[in-house]
């Protein structure tokens, strides 16, 4: 029996029903480089137990499932990096039978969240339909999650390496509600709008959390979206960042990146051409989705 280890912290808050907000560690090992990668994973934590929330980081380490990481390995996936196997459904009989490390993706955190009993997750983006999907079928194992698997994921959106046009129609048509945080439109990680407009825009967290309790009690399994845009003071202006992102999609062209190596490559090319200003934003709006996060996790618990 392969049986999932928790951290004090998080048993103890599972045990009493305190709100418990789960973090992927796929964005600590390829989502952005050494020590910030480190620095970030350990001040998302910091956020959530400010708002009232406790943080139970998720991924695989010597084989073994942990929710709740020690200081220690989350240290150990940061300085690995992208040599650590990133872990989305598919990956995970490897690396369990292999005793080996693994970063869960928000698919693979997903997994490990529901089982554990943890409903709510704050990340950065999600993985979606790539842009020219409709004659690739690069569409990430995420969407896929999000359909079947009953967690709400706390997003900054989709980051337009991705086509978001193409992901909220797949969204739809795999049942899972998407909701605007103080936002009409999804949101494009980056930028606070993207042009794309939501069906529901909800500016209270309780009200957030009524409505994934309607959902799940009436026996609705399955995941739902929350985009909540990056602070104003930290958004990027969309001309510049579509440029980028625009030669970074070139580049992985021109290196035949595919499959699991494409979304890593893309998010590490973005961070180099624009000399590091990409990584603030991003880690800013992770620690803004943690705590919201952390607020909605708080009003679920009551
Ligand atoms: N998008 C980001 N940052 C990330 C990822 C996506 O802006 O760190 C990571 C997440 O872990 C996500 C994964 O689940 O990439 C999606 O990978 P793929 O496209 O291969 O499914
Ligand atoms: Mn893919």
């Amino acid at each position: 029996m392969i049986k999932i280890e928790y951290s004090p912290e998080v048993a103890f808050a599972l045990a009493h029903n305190k709100p418990v907000v789960a973090l992927e560690s796929t964005i600590i090992s390829h989502g952005m480089p050494y020590p910030k990668n480190m620095q970030t994973a350990y001040q998302v934590e910091a956020v959530v137990r400010e708002n009232g929330a406790y943080p139970a980081t998720i991924a695989i380490i010597d084989g073994i499932p942990k929710v709740g990481l020690t200081e220690t390995e989350i240290k150990i996936l940061a300085k690995a990096g992208k040599s650590v196997t990133k872990v989305s459904r598919r990956d995970f009989p490897v690396v369990l039978a292999q005793k080996s490390h693994g970063a869960t993706t928000v698919a693979g955190t997903m997994i490990l969240a529901e089982k554990a009993g943890i409903r709510i997750f704050a990340t950065g983006g999600i993985g979606g339909v790539h842009r020219n999907g409709e004659n690739t079928l690069d569409i990430s194992a995420d969407l896929q999650e999000l359909a079947n698997t009953s967690v709400a994921v706390v997003s900054a959106g989709v980051k337009s390496i991705l086509d978001l046009g193409l992901t909220l129609e797949y969204l739809e048509t795999m049942g899972v509600p998407v909701w605007g945080y103080e936002t009409s439109e999804l949101p494009a990680f980056f930028t606070r709008e993207s042009g794309f407009r939501l069906d529901c825009r909800v500016d209270d967290v309780n009200e957030l959390a009524q409505m994934l309790k309607a959902k799940w009690d009436f026996g609705l399994d399955g995941g739902v979206l929350i985009g909540n845009p990056v602070p104003r003071l930290y958004s990027l202006n969309k001309r510049d960042i579509d440029a980028v992102i625009q030669d970074a999609l070139v580049e992985a062209q021109k290196q035949g990146r595919k499959g699991k190596a494409i979304t890593p490559f893309l998010l590490s090319k973005i961070n180099e051409l624009t000399n590091g200003k990409s990584l603030d934003t991003n880690i800013q709006l992770v620690l803004n989705n943690a705590r919201l996060a952390a607020k909605l996790a708080l009003s679920l618990s009551r």
